[in-house]
């Protein structure tokens, strides 16, 4: 962990659910501090499986980060499916957290990190919105989120049809459809999202990247499946974070005002340059991001 708090603070949501790709955007915001970019301050769990606590301990702490805080919302035990990695991740690695309960609640962590940051704080999503709902309809949650926390980047939805369609972070469950719908009305920080379809066919963790089968990510990426790569939502919107600003990352920016329909889950959007929401549309070719990824998962 680097030392220097002169920078921008950043908290990363995760769902640490199904998907390897949380991995890579994890192995990229540890190292991004690693190198001073930022100061990485907790990582929230919003989706609960038996291993979530263990698992996601095992894999910081093979990146160097096993001492940074984990909150977890117990409670999100509804999104279904069986984590392929999380039981391989716990088996073969140290870890010093070995269950749930080991770990505080996501919103007391949320809460406990705003109110110690320094501004700017940044908060980066890569899974359900549940716990950063929670976040917003409680006062002090709110105030952090209107006085703090200058922008909230979400890898969720997917705009391609003119904004419009439906994406599993929003979507998955009852709990994430309505929390999202609270989220986009009520958030008072700017939010940046980018989209499933940014995402699905750039390839990262691809095997000539990452060669070694004992390294942590490679076996996250094979326990899912994906030996030869994974779309790379999530490590994306890290990336598009840390870059802070949409051109540099290789996008343009959509401006307007995002909603999702809480019984359905669909995502819309209407188009205002002068409002609170923009998504991100690429302006470069899928290699140019999976380079720019592979400069950081090696
Ligand atoms: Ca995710």
């Amino acid at each position: 962990m680097n030392n220097n708090t002169n920078k921008r603070t950043v908290i990363l949501g995760t769902d640490w659910w199904t998907d390897c790709d949380d991995a890579a955007a994890l192995r990229i915001a540890c190292r991004a501090d690693q190198a001073g970019l930022w100061h990485l301050t907790g990582v929230i769990c919003n989706a609960c499986m038996e291993y979530s606590a263990a698992s996601l301990n095992a894999f910081m702490t093979s990146e160097g980060y096993g001492k940074l805080p984990i909150g977890l919302d117990r409670e999100a035990t509804d999104f279904g499916r069986n984590p392929p990695y999380q039981k391989t991740l716990t088996e073969k690695l140290p870890h010093s957290i070995n269950t749930n309960d080991d770990l505080p609640d996501g919103l007391a962590l949320y809460l406990r990190l705003l109110e110690e940051a320094e501004v700017p704080v940044e908060i980066m999503e890569i899974g359900y919105p549940q716990v950063l709902a929670a976040l917003c309809k409680d006062p002090d949650g709110y105030r952090y989120l209107a006085e703090k926390v200058s922008c909230l980047w979400m890898m969720a939805g997917n705009w391609e049809k003119d904004g419009v369609g439906v994406e599993n972070n929003f979507a998955r469950a009852p709990r994430s459809r309505k929390a999202a719908a609270y989220l986009l009305e009520h958030c008072p920080c700017p939010i940046v999202f980018l989209g499933w379809e940014v995402g699905a066919s750039v390839i990262s963790g691809k095997p000539e990247t990452v060669p070694d089968d004992n390294d942590p990510l490679r076996m996250a990426f094979i326990a899912h499946g994906s030996r030869d790569g994974r779309s790379s939502w999530d490590p994306m919107l890290v990336l598009l974070a840390l870059a802070g600003d949409a051109e540099t990352a290789g996008y343009t920016l959509r401006r307007g005002y995002a909603s999702v329909d809480p019984e359905t889950g669909e995502n819309r959007f209407r188009y205002d340059e002068t409002g609170p929401h923009a998504y991100v549309v690429k302006t470069q070719p899928d290699c140019w991001y999976e380079e720019k990824l592979a400069q950081w998962l090696k």
